[in-house]
Order: structure tokens, then C-alpha cells, then sequence
């Protein structure tokens, strides 16, 4: 039995692997053992299945001109050809022509070292990754309202709670586990409530005790009536907003300024189930919000997490058990990443590019010449590829992430890859939609046949290990940043094993607001996960952050907002009459590289599945089961017709896991378009202005399988 931390959600469920004669046979969880004591969801439990060594790549391969096909390569020339690559773009047009595009889903130790190479010693912050189309509205959220990212809260508050608030997030598809647990909970605590704030009807919806279904984007209108309610009610905790919270004085004046018959005409939820809500999420009664991409993809995503913060701060349900505004994450090690500082803005332990102090502790901890670390931000992931689409970049460094399927307005990024000179991929498979553009791959070892550090959405730092040996010419995604680090000449990338790249990062967070220096290897190796902050001095773990009421501002409160609603970047008109939204499908894992290859959860979800409300699909004549284009102003994408009463009229929903490989134009990111909120940058993936047009003659070749949206 190997323990390792599933590669899948952010739960971060620990699992057991077993193995015989050479592959894996089972996965188990261990009930005693957190964060999901025991629970898995079926795409978990049936990862044993989703290796499919046809589709590996294990070997490196090149393309000798831009077009071409793919070679096997050796190692010595596969780094050869990227580290000269690098070296030649960084003497002829700058560190800015230099990037890297990476994921949550690497683990502490690679993130750690792409950082270190790229901001230390390439001079380049042009650095970002996936969780800049995920996590980074939260990241500001929590940054603008409490001082610093991370949240509050852990997993012990769902079996605390009075109040579930869960907008944005569908947890029974998408964080299935947590909700199991919020659903212990009210089978076991009388009076439990769970209020789910989503435009649809999902499978979330249906458990809901109340579903308020928000008009799309109209979420801060929503909580601002929540908080408006609340005050209203009397419910608010005035010693708590004395003592800890700064800014009341600004926002109670816009409540009491608000336009009220504008913000329900702008979230289109009735006046008496607003006050439904406001009465459950008041009273004394502990509040856990839980939010996910229906909040921080939006170009109002900042706006969205601080609204929902600043309701918490009122009620004075911050830090407390029970309680708290929770945003989940996404990936298994987004949290990690953020941790380590991979996002165009950060430096490692909640450092900023930005702060002199910050970039001089690193420069002296690498041993680096001052001045090595940029003090600009880097370009933010669409910026990024917009540049690569100007011909802006000479090399762009892709790891463990899918851009040709995940990225907004697919034609700008694929044409980014094309315009890119020596455009590096570096993943576990052959075939991904993002490997047609490499011009050079490199074969990653991935979950299961590697020993590395995740940090889940509750701050619980796992340890996975490998249960089989790597295939072919495969090397782990930290030994590959360090080969290529070593053939440029840098020193500081010697490390023996995995271990040392996490105790020096580990070190480097002393004193920081995510200290880490308490969690060693030993330790993560003894036990099944280890929150932090923990700094060496201290006697345990912190589980809940903010207990106090201090906060890391300069003031040591907490900041309200005056986050006010405005629509999404595009709305319906004439032209383009429905709001298309995006998102995922219980079975499918993004783009689908294992999730696709495991029968059991393939045959529910074998093609991209469009719902479409019933007083839509006549008007644009057309019946469940046909074929349709969603076409955009942007793009368009194939889709089959699922006419339900689950989406709210005018609302499309359709899942992005599929991609160029299934069928030419089925990726819903043809349609979506690059609009970021002004702060974190976040691109609007949840709302695009489309229409319907019937696509008689398409048809997907596995289209008898059938299938519905989960
Ligand atoms: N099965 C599965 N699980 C996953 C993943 C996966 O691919 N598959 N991916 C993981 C990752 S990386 C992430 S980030 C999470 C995402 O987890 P979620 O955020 O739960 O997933 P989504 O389906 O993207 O979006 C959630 C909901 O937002 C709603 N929504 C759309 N617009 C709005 C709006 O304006 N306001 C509100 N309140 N809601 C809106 C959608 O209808 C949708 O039901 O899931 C993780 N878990
Ligand atoms: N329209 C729309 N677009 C979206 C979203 C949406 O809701 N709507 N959600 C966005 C969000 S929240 C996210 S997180 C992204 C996710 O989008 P992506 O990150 O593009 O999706 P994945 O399919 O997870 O890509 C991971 C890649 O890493 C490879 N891989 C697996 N393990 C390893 C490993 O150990 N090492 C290496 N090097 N490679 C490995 C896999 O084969 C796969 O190609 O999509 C975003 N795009
Ligand atoms: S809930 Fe998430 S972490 Fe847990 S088994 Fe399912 S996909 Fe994996
Ligand atoms: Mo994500």
C-alpha cells in the first residue's frame, strides 16, 4: 500500500494505492485518516483505471521547424534545444520574451523551483498559471478584505455549521466528498439549512433547502440585499465590527443608499426569499460560505468575494467554529502554488514581487546579485498569450495544464502558440490538444509514480508517494526544472531528492504569514497531513486562522468593501439573446486526460452536452438530442441539445472538458471571451453573450452512448 493525495479536486482526499504485478489494482481510503475520513467519489475510487500507457508519452521529442512532425529526442538534446532557447531569447529580446504557463496541479516542490528559475534567476516574472482562470479572484478577495490570501477556515467547520451559504460552487459534482459532509451534518443536527445561490438548478440546488437562483452575474446585488436584510434584522455584530472591521460607516451608508428594486431586478431573486435567507444566515447562527467559480470567474469576481467577506464581517462570523467565508479550490495543490508564490505577482511564502524587502530576502536567500528579481508584475495568463498572439514571446514554457482546450477565446491562444518561436510542453501525455503546438516535449512522470507535497483548500499540507516506478524516459517535474536550471549554468538546482526541495522552501517561509518551517519531512511522512501556518516554535498546528480578530492589515482590522453591482462584460441583446455559461460535469476531470479513458465515467459523459431552457429551444428550433452550434460573437462550439427546466431561461450551460481531439470545435472556450475583472485579472469564463444555430449534418461518433449533464 502506497499513501498518496488524489491528483483530481481540492478536497485533497489521502488514499491508499495498491499495486500488484506492476499496476495498480485498488484505491481505498483510510477512515481514519483526514482530511475525507474514509470517502471517496467514484472518479477517485476509480483512478487505478486511468493510465493509459498508449497515450503516455515517454520520451522527449522535438520538432525540427514550426509545423512539422514530432522526432524522438534525447534528454541531452531535448534540454539542449530549451536551455539555448531560453538563453538566446534572454540575450536577443529580454526577459520579457521569456515565460512560463503552469498549473495547480504540480506539486510544492516543481511549482516551487519553475518560480525560483524564472523570478531568481531569469530576471522574468512572467510566470502564471491555470489558477489565474480559478483561484485568483479569491486570492484578491482575501488579500483586499483580510490582508492576506489563505483562508480562514477548515474542513472540522463543516461538521460545526449552522448555515451552509453555497454560491457559485456545485459540491456534489465538483467537491463531492466536502459535501457529503455538509450533508452529515444536517441529517445529524437539527435545524442545519442549506442555501445554495446558483443560476441553475444543480444537483447542488436540488439538495438545497433553499435554492435562490441568481440571474447570472447578479451576485453582488444579491449580497448586498443579504447585507442590507441583515442590518435591517438587527442581526449584526456591532462589537465584532468595532473591535476588528474597519470601513462600516462607508458601507452601512451605501446600504442604506440602496437602490433596492434595482438589485432584485438584478438578481431576479424574489423579496421573500431573500428574506428566507437572511433569517438562516442570521440570528446568532454560524455561517460557512462555500464559493467556487460561479464567484471568482467573473469580471466582477474580486467585487463578488469581498461582498460575500464583508457579510461575514458584519455577522461577525470570521475565525470562529462553524464559521466563515470558505472559498474552495479548484486543483489538488493550487493552494501550493499560491504558496509558493507562481503567480505573475508572488514570490514564495506570501511574498510580492512588488515589495523591496520581499524580493531582497530571496535575492540573499539564492544567493543572488540585488536587483535579480524583477520588481514588475509579470503579464497575468491572458496577457500572456495575447502577447504570445503579438509575437511578443520568444519562449513559452507550458507544464501539467491544457491551454488549446482551458484557455478563454481559443483562436487567440492557439494562435499565441503558433506565433511562438520555441513553445516547451511539458506533460504526461503524447497527445493533448496543447502537444500539437510543442516544439519541444518533455515527458513528465505523473500521480502515482512520484513523492511530492499538495496543500488542499483547507490549508492541510499531504505527502504523496510513488506506487509504481516511471515509464520509459519519463523524470518527475522538479528533476526536469533542475536539468534545464543546470545546463544554463545556474547554480542552486543541485538537489538529491524531492525532500530537499521541500525543506528549502519550507525555510523560506519563516516569518511569514504562511510559516511553514514546523512541517518537516519526517513529519509529513509520520502523519496523514499537517495544517499551516506552523512555525517551528509553535507547539501544534493552526486550524483556524483569525481567531483574535486580528487581522495582517496595518491597521489590524479587517476592511469592508464598497463593492457595488455591475453586469457582466457582455449581455444578451438582439444578436446574441442567451447568456451561455461554462463549467464541469461530475464524471470529467478538465480536459479529460484520465477521466476520458475510464469507461465507467466516460460512458456518462462521452461528448459535450448543452442545457438549454425549454422556452429557448423552440424559438431556435430545436428538440432534446439534436445537434447545435453555441455560437459567441467570439467562436462557436458543438454541442448536443439537452432541453431542461434545470437552467433558467436565457441561461446555456455547457461543460469545457472537451477538446479538438473528440471532434474539430467542440471546445466551449471557442465561444467564451478575455475579458478579466480589473483586479485579479480573472478571465469571465462564466458569461458570454451566444446563440443557438442547428447543426443537422454534425454528429459526435459516440453519440448512441447518450448522456445528460450532472
Ligand atoms: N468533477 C469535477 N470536479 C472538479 C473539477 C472538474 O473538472 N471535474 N475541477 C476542479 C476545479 S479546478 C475547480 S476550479 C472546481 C470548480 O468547481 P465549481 O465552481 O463548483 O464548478 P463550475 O461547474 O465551474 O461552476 C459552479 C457553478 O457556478 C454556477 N454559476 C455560473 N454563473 C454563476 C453566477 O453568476 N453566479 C453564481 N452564484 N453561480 C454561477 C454554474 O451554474 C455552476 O453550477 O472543481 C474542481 N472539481
Ligand atoms: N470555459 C471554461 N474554461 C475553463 C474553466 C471553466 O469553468 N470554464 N475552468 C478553468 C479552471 S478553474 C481550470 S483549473 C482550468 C483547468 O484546465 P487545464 O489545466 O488545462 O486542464 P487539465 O486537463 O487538468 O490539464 C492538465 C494537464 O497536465 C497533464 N498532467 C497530469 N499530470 C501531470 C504531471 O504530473 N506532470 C505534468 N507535467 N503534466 C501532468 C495532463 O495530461 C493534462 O494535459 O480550466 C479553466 N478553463
Ligand atoms: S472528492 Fe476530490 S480529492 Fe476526493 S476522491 Fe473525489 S476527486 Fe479526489
Ligand atoms: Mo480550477
Amino acid at each position: 500500500m502506497t499513501r498518496a493525495t488524489c491528483p483530481y479536486c481540492g478536497v485533497g482526499c489521502v488514499v491508499e494505492v495498491k499495486v500488484q504485478g506492476g499496476q495498480m489494482k485498488s484505491i481505498h481510503a483510510d477512515v481514519e485518516a483526514a482530511p475525507n475520513f474514509g470517502m471517496m467519489c467514484p472518479k477517485g475510487a476509480l483512478l487505478f483505471k486511468s493510465d493509459d500507457a498508449s497515450r503516455r508519452l515517454t520520451e522527449p521529442m522535438i520538432r525540427d521547424e514550426k509545423g512539422g512532425p514530432l522526432r524522438p529526442a534525447t534528454w541531452a538534446e531535448a534540454i539542449r534545444k530549451v536551455a539555448d532557447g531560453i538563453k538566446d531569447t534572454l540575450t536577443q529580446r529580454g526577459p520579457d520574451a521569456v515565460a512560463w504557463y503552469g498549473s495547480g496541479q504540480l506539486d510544492t516542490e516543481a511549482s516551487f523551483l519553475f518560480t525560483k528559475l524564472f523570478k531568481g534567476y531569469l530576471g522574468s516574472n512572467h510566470t502564471d498559471t491555470n489558477s489565474r482562470l480559478c483561484m485568483s479572484s479569491a486570492v484578491a478577495g482575501y488579500v483586499r478584505s483580510f490582508g492576506s490570501d489563505g483562508p480562514p477556515t477548515c474542513y472540522e467547520d463543516m461538521d460545526l455549521a449552522d448555515t451552509f451559504f453555497l454560491i457559485g460552487a456545485n459540491m456534489t459534482a465538483n467537491h463531492p466528498v466536502l459535501f457529503n459532509r455538509i450533508r452529515r451534518r444536517r441529517a445529524t443536527h437539527e435545524g442545519t439549512r442549506i442555501i445554495v445561490v446558483d443560476p441553475r438548478r444543480s444537483k447542488t440546488a436540488e439538495f438545497a433547502d433553499l435554492h435562490l437562483a441568481v440571474k447570472p452575474g447578479g451576485d453582488v446585488a444579491l449580497l448586498r440585499l443579504l447585507a442590507k436584510a441583515a442590518l435591517d434584522r438587527g442581526d449584526l455584530d456591532l462589537d465584532y465590527i468595532e473591535q476588528s472591521v474597519e470601513g462600516f460607516a462607508e458601507l452601512k451608508q451605501q446600504l442604506d443608499e440602496l437602490d433596492v428594486d434595482a438589485m432584485l431586478d438584478a438578481c431576479g431573486v424574489p423579496a421573500a426569499d431573500i428574506e428566507q435567507a437572511a433569517e438562516w444566515m442570521g440570528g446568532g447562527r454560524k455561517l460557512l460560505s462555500c464559493y467556487c467559480m460561479g464567484t471568482n470567474q467573473s469580471s466582477r469576481g474580486t467585487d463578488k468575494n469581498t461582498a460575500l467577506i464583508d457579510l461575514h464581517l458584519m455577522l461577525g462570523q470570521v475565525g470562529k467554529p462553524g464559521a466563515g467565508p470558505f472559498s474552495l479550490t479548484g486543483q489538488p495543490n493550487a493552494m501550493g502554488g499560491r504558496e509558493v508564490g507562481y503567480l505573475a505577482h508572488q514570490l514564495p511564502g506570501y511574498r510580492k514581487v512588488t515589495v523591496d524587502a520581499d524580493r531582497e530576502a530571496l535575492e540573499q536567500a539564492w544567493g543572488l546579485a540585488e536587483g535579480s528579481i524583477a520588481a514588475e508584475p509579470g503579464r497575468p495568463a491572458v496577457e500572456m498569450f495575447d502577447a504570445a498572439a503579438r509575437g511578443e514571446l520568444g519562449v513559452l514554457w507550458v507544464a501539467c495544464t491544457n491551454p488549446a482546450v482551458s484557455m478563454p477565446d481559443l483562436d487567440v491562444t492557439q494562435h499565441g502558440l503558433r506565433e511562438t518561436p520555441l513553445v516547451v510542453v511539458q506533460d504526461c501525455l503524447k497527445d493533448t490538444e496543447t502537444a500539437a503546438y510543442a516544439d519541444v516535449l518533455l515527458p513528465a512522470a505523473t500521480w502515482g509514480e512520484k513523492r511530492g507535497t499538495m496543500t488542499n483548500s483547507e490549508r492541510l499540507i499531504t505527502r504523496s508517494d510513488a506506487a509504481l516506478p516511471i515509464p520509459g524516459e519519463a523524470r518527475t517535474d522538479w528533476k526536469i526544472v533542475c536539468d534545464i536550471a543546470q545546463a544554463m549554468g545556474f547554480h542552486g538546482f543541485d538537489f538529491a531528492d524531492s525532500d530537499e526541495v521541500w525543506d528549502e522552501f519550507r525555510r523560506l517561509t519563516a516569518d511569514t504569514l504562511c510559516d511553514m518551517t514546523g512541517i518537516t519531512n519526517e513529519q509529513l511522512d509520520q502523519h496523514g497531513g499537517t495544517h499551516w501556518p506552523y512555525p517551528a516554535a509553535a507547539e501544534r498546528p493552526t486550524l483556524r486562522r483569525y481567531v483574535d480578530g486580528v487581522f495582517p492589515t496595518p491597521s489590524g482590522k479587517a476592511r469592508l468593501s464598497t463593492a457595488s453591482y455591475e453586469p457582466t462584460a457582455e449581455t444578451a441583446d438582439d444578436e446574441y439573446p442567451l447568456n451561455l455559461t461554462t463549467g464541469r460535469v461530475a464524471q470529467h476531470w478538465h480536459t479529460r486526460g484520465r477521466t476520458g479513458h475510464v469507461p465507467e465515467l466516460n460512458r456518462f459523459a462521452p461528448h459535450p452536452v448543452a442545457d438549454v431552457h425549454p422556452s429557448d429551444a423552440g424559438g431556435f428550433g430545436l428538440v432534446d438530442g439534436d445537434l447545435a452550434w453555441v455560437e459567441s460573437r467570439h467562436g462557436r462550439a458543438l454541442a448536443e441539445v439537452s432541453v431542461t427546466t434545470n437552467t433558467r431561461p436565457g441561461l446555456v450551460f455547457l461543460p469545457f472538458h472537451f477538446g479538438d481531439t473528440l471532434h474539430p470545435e467542440t471546445a466551449a472556450n471557442y465561444a467564451t471571451h478575455r475579458v478579466v475583472d480589473a483586479i485579479s485579472k480573472q478571465p469571465e469564463l462564466k458569461h458570454a453573450a451566444c446563440r443557438l444555430v442547428a447543426a443537422p449534418n454534425e454528429t459526435f461518433a459516440n453519440l448512441d452512448e447518450g448522456s445528460r449533464n450532472a
